[in-house]
């Protein structure tokens, strides 16, 4: 059995947390990773603070494992979800798409973990030096927003900058990546894209048949021009969302129409004008499974791929 440092780190059984994605990881989906020993992750996204809450109180209402709360950094509400947070005294922080230097002070005192997302050596430097727990470094191979470093080069840079855990995020969806990230010195991946195709998350299934027929070139990234690339399955949404980049318009327009598009796409199931945000392992999927057969899939192949490459190893004599 497979069993690292992550796992002592926030008393979970597999070295594997869910993506904590906006209208996507509901309670349900949450609730189910962490029963099956992963760490579900509530999405915090661009929500008012009360959805946010109730999405807690129902995961609470589901399992009393460990679970967390992404918090987007560009959210307006940031202030009110780190005090829910506090309030409802949740396990584990996740942060995306920014820096969370100036809310790691009061998230440490209250107890919280705090895993930021970081997509640069630089920023994982700092935030080691802010006293963050671990880092989920994570390549622009994932959905959503994104860096501009791919996972292979990303993870061991990060690995070889800091002194605590980091586990790879951008294009794990299998056993085989999970050894893959470990083999570069992570203690565990984020899955993000993958779990979308699973019976328990509440995305529209539109969204979710759409990802198992996707192929390795289904994703493409838009946003490059105003900083905010993103990453999603192409089609006419993501077209549109090129062009408007070259009209010139605020990014705050542009972060309104990506996070409105992406409920369009998980909650209404518009897939044409919709932001299906998926990472490029969309391809590797070809099911929707319960979550627990999907975690206990992944440690299986991944304990497979271990063995196998154990058997390669050939005496020096
Ligand atoms: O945050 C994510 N993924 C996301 S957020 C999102 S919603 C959205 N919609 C429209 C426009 C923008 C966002 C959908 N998916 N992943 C974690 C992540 N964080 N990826 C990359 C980063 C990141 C980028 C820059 C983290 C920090 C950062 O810092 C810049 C700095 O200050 O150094």
């Amino acid at each position: 059995m497979i069993r690292t440092a992550l796992c002592d780190l926030l008393g979970i059984k597999y070295p594997i947390i869910q993506g904590g994605m906006a209208w996507v990881a509901t309670a349900e989906l949450v609730a189910a990773v962490s029963e099956a020993g992963g760490l579900g992750v509530i999405g915090g996204g661009n929500a008012p603070p009360d959805y946010v809450l109730d999405q807690i109180r129902r995961t609470r209402s589901l399992t009393s494992r460990p679970f967390g709360v992404n918090i987007p950094l560009f959210s307006a509400f940031v202030p009110d979800l780190v005090r829910i947070c506090i309030e409802e005294q949740v396990a584990v922080v996740t942060t995306g798409a920014g820096s969370p230097s100036r809310i790691v002070p009061a998230l440490r005192e209250a107890g919280i973990k705090i895993l930021p997302v970081v997509a640069s050596v630089a920023l994982a430097v700092r935030l080691a030096r802010d006293g963050v727990d671990a880092l989920v470094a994570e390549g622009m191979e994932a959905g959503g927003h994104v860096g501009d470093v791919a996972t292979m080069p990303l993870i061991p840079q990060v690995v070889d900058a800091v002194k605590i855990p980091v586990i790879a995020a951008g294009g794990f969806a299998d056993g085989r990546g999970l050894l893959a990230a470990l083999a570069l010195g992570a203690v565990g991946i984020q899955m993000g894209t993958r779990f979308i195709c699973t019976t328990e998350c509440t995305a529209h299934s539109n969204y979710k048949q759409r990802l198992v027929r996707a192929h390795d070139r289904a994703t493409v990234v838009a946003g490059h021009s105003l900083g905010h690339p993103v990453r999603a399955v192409r089609n006419a949404m993501t077209t549109r969302f090129a062009e408007l980049e070259k009209t010139g318009v605020s990014e705050n327009e542009i972060i309104e129409f990506g996070t409105g598009r992406l409920r369009l796409a998980a909650v209404e199931g518009d897939v044409v004008n919709g932001s299906l945000m998926a990472g490029q392992v969309a391809g590797l999927i070809h099911d929707i499974v319960p979550v627990r057969e999907l975690l206990e899939r992944v440690m299986t192949e991944a304990e497979a791929g271990l063995r196998r490459l154990d058997a390669l190893a050939v005496r020096a004599d």
